[in-house]
């Protein structure tokens, strides 16, 4: 299997709050580095550099003006004379109904974000750009022919709604690589999240469209992160419905309780029959991760790559989650292990 990767990810390392202090976040870029040097002990193929896109390609699922702001947030910030991470301060809450873009920075913030989880720094945007390079790069292997790949993304992009950051996210990797299967002929494609937290943004993109399934085994949003999203009766809208199916399990959920979900969702996705499969592989479902509640060992990550293999259909998978930081490696490539030899 290929492995799709950039290293302009580095300049990216995110603030967030914990219990009332700033810390650098758990995202961090030494989560990639672990990931590649696993896959490259566990020689699992070949690993190549994504190619660069123009900012067109990611307005295949975002705005114009989401972009935009992504793009020259940063030297907003600055030239108000800021020099510390930005984070929203403010938001257009429940029952708020325009749709006015503000022109002070402090406004932009909240309008295109979800959460305080995803900091503008100097290296985000190139960094976010870079991560959905690495997704499409990867989608395109797979749409010209490969059986699988797998796309290394940092930052991570399933929290990433049309027009919100959110989540540690910026732009939806995942949403954009089925997006561009869908551009390249397919005419269904399956999105299956295993990543702990519900993919609120992948959701949102694709909840009202028929020719993209979304399914998502996550900790329930009653007691975990993002909590306004991803309950069982969540199952798409107009044309979509039935083509959302969210699977949210209890905190304390292992390998003995997870595997009849995940059998579910790949029964569901095989019986959609899709052209192609995009895995949102988030790995924070393990039992060491700092900030989720599933109790995942690193064997188990073999058993979920070998219940995917299953489906039987044309993979790709898209790096998401996964902060216990020493194991990510040995968790994701297990994964894509047990695919392999599915
Ligand atoms: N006390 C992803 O896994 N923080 N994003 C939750 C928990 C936000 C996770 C705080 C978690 C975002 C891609
Ligand atoms: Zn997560």
């Amino acid at each position: 299997m290929l492995t799709l990767y950039s290293d302009a990810h580095l300049t990216h390392q995110g603030t967030e709050w914990v219990n009332g202090e700033r810390h650098p976040s758990v995202e961090s870029p030494a989560r990639a580095a672990n990931v590649l040097a696993s896959i490259r002990a566990a020689a699992l193929g070949e690993c190549q550099l994504a190619e660069r896109h123009d900012s067109r390609a990611y307005m295949t699922v975002h705005s114009e003006r989401y972009v935009r702001f992504l793009e020259n947030a940063w030297r907003i910030w600055q030239e108000d004379g800021r020099t510390h991470h930005a984070l929203p301060l403010v938001w257009p809450a429940r029952g708020a109904t325009s749709d006015v873009e503000p022109a002070h920075i402090e406004g932009k913030l909240g309008f295109y974000a979800a959460d305080a989880f995803a900091a503008i720094t100097p290296g985000t945007w190139d960094a976010a750009r870079t991560s959905a390079d690495v997704a499409l790069s990867a989608m395109r292997v797979v749409a010209q022919g490969a059986s699988s790949a797998f796309a290394l993304c940092r930052p991570p992009g399933h929290h990433a709604s049309r027009e919100a950051m959110g989540g540690y996210c910026y732009l939806n990797n995942a949403a954009l690589a089925a997006q561009g299967f869908i551009d390249s002929g397919a005419s269904r494609v399956a999105i299956l999240d295993i990543d702990y937290h519900h993919g609120n943004g992948t959701q949102s993109i694709f909840e009202a469209r028929d020719d993209v399934l979304f399914v998502s085994i996550h900790g329930d949003t009653d007691k975990s992160y993002p909590y306004f999203y991803g309950h069982a009766h969540e199952r798409g809208i107009g044309d979509g419905l039935g083509y959302t199916l969210n699977l949210p399990l209890p905190h304390g959920t292992g390998w003995a309780d997870y595997r009849a979900a995940l059998t579910h969702a790949c029964d569901r996705i095989a019986a959609y029959a899709p052209d192609a499969v995009v895995i949102s592989l988030g790995v924070d479902t393990f039992k060491k991760d700092p900030i989720s509640r599933f109790t995942m060992e690193s064997e188990d990550y073999l058993s979920i790559g070998r219940a995917i293999s299953k489906i039987a259909r044309s993979t790709l998978f898209v790096l998401e989650g996964g902060y216990c930081v020493e194991d990510i490696g040995v968790n994701v490539s297990n994964t894509l292990i047990g695919f392999s030899n599915g």
